[in-house]
């Protein structure tokens, strides 16, 4: 791709208007207007451009969504289709639109077998935060109103709404706005580059979830609703928890009665190799949150998929659920994650990951543990995450002030590959189309990224 097809953009003017008027999430408005925003102007496959014409492997799929890969005709043809016959009805008033009734039987079909009921939402967070008042409802029908808390673990990510900034465990996020609200509490994420020291990985897992066993004996067995966690952290920095962990924390909730929550926005349809997170993991949840790749990110759709054993006494004993958002069901939304989860059927992209591109990435992804920087390097299907290491046979980290991380995002960026920094945790997620010759081509970005990164630490004297 070459400079001359993105003539007629005039990114200064753009930039300008861009920090004149747009409030970026997650962003400081000074520093974004001083350095003027990056803007991507088009999609290919795994790749994207900028308004100068720049081509960059799309290693995080946008924003851990463009599963499908970007530029896909079908998608475009499905929703404009929808929009002509039918763009929008709700589902409010015993109505219902023809593509919200049959994704929810395509759902129920691609998910584990205890589902065969979904609500649906626009976003992640607000499938969590319909996930804490459908919980909450739950228990009050269950003639046990006491149970009303929610334990989650720090550093996890649920969304940004109220309820979804006090699930996730961000202390950044809870310090702005009085948050967590009350009745959510949070453990101990279950890290073992943190927290294993001296302890085998099936050890470690095994004693993270008992920190959950702890927190329920603390604030009272009876006064606890659910256990809620995404099966492997995406946005605090691709964290995969050693085997025993998740089988440990089903086993936990299935003594107390309490219900099982997986945070399925990021790990859902395909990137772990299985339809959904919980299935690479182990453990069986009675609630599963959705979003992001359920529509390859094309159009915004999540939702919640509940259990029989929730649904059922919601339909039973509930009355009417007094819940719901405008576009809970928008037919365009359901048309397009319809066709995009027949895209992952006729391209096998789950059985892919599972097999071939994921296996494969963790080859190549851990080969980078010779490079002098990188001191743990690790994957799970098409996510992986590395740690920048100040020395690391000591397994020393850099000065957090340094922020290494976005030194080396930046190099990444400017070598024409995405990466996302996490303090020094540099992730991955790349789309799920991606192919070995592609993986051995982001991989080759990566390293001299990283080579550039090194060259700048040494001269800068951090090294
Ligand atoms: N749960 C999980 C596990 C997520 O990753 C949400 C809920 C919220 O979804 P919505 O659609 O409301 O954004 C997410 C979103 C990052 C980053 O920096 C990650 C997300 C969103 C924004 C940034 O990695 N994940």
């Amino acid at each position: 791709m070459t400079a001359s097809l993105a003539p007629r953009i005039d990114t200064r003017a753009l930039q300008q208007a861009d920090a004149e008027h747009f409030l970026h999430p997650f962003t400081d408005f000074q520093s974004l207007a001083a350095k003027g925003s990056r803007i991507i102007t088009r999609g290919d496959n795994i790749y994207v451009w900028d308004s100068e014409g720049h081509r960059i492997l799309d290693g995080m799929s946008g924003l851990w969504c463009m599963n499908v890969g970007y530029g896909r005709g079908e998608l475009a043809d499905v929703a404009a289709k929808q929009m002509r016959e039918l763009a929008f009805y709700n589902s409010f008033f015993q109505t219902a639109t023809v593509p919200a009734i049959e994704l929810g039987q395509l759902l129920t079909e691609v998910t584990p077998p205890q589902f065969k009921h979904v609500f649906f939402t626009c976003s992640g967070s607000e499938g969590n935060d319909t996930v804490l008042r459908m919980v909450r409802r739950y228990w009050d029908l269950m003639g046990q109103p006491r149970r009303k808390t929610f334990i989650s673990r720090k550093n996890a990510y649920h969304g940004s709404t109220v309820a979804g900034a006090s699930l996730g465990g961000m202390s950044y996020m809870h310090a702005q706005g009085d948050l967590p609200i009350p009745g959510i509490v949070h453990i101990e994420q279950p890290y073992y580059f943190e927290h294993g020291r001296g302890m085998s990985p099936d050890e470690f897992g095994l004693q993270a979830a008992r920190w959950l066993e702890q927190k329920i004996l603390e604030v009272g067995p009876d006064t606890v609703a659910a256990f809620i966690g995404e099966p492997i952290q995406g946005a605090g920095g691709v964290i995969i928890p050693p085997a025993t962990y998740w089988p440990e924390v089903q086993r936990i909730c299935d003594q107390y009665g309490i219900l099982l929550v997986s945070d399925e926005v990021i790990c859902g349809f395909g990137r772990t190799g299985n339809w959904f997170g919980c299935e690479t993991m182990g453990f069986k949840p009675d609630l599963m949150t959705f979003a992001k790749g359920v529509t390859s990110g094309y159009i915004p759709l999540g939702g919640v998929m509940v259990g029989d054993r929730v649904a059922q006494v919601l339909i039973d004993k509930g009355g009417e659920f007094e819940h719901g958002f405008t576009y809970s069901g928008h037919p365009v939304a359901c048309a397009v994650a319809i066709e995009n989860i027949r895209i992952l059927q006729r391209e096998k992209l789950v059985e892919r990951v599972a097999h071939e591109t994921g296996p494969y990435l963790n080859r190549r992804f851990t080969e980078l543990l010779d490079h002098p920087l990188v001191g743990v390097a690790e994957s799970k299907g098409l996510m992986a995450g590395l740690i920048l290491m100040k020395d690391k046979s000591a397994k020393e980290l850099f000065d957090t002030k340094l922020e290494v991380g976005m030194v080396c995002r930046r190099h990444c960026f400017e070598g024409g590959v995405i990466m996302r920094a996490v303090g020094d945790r540099m992730i991955i997620a790349p789309p799920l189309v991606m192919t070995v010759a592609q993986i051995d081509e982001m991989i080759g970005l990566i390293r001299a990224s990283l080579d550039r990164t090194l060259d700048e630490l040494r001269q800068r004297g951090w090294l």
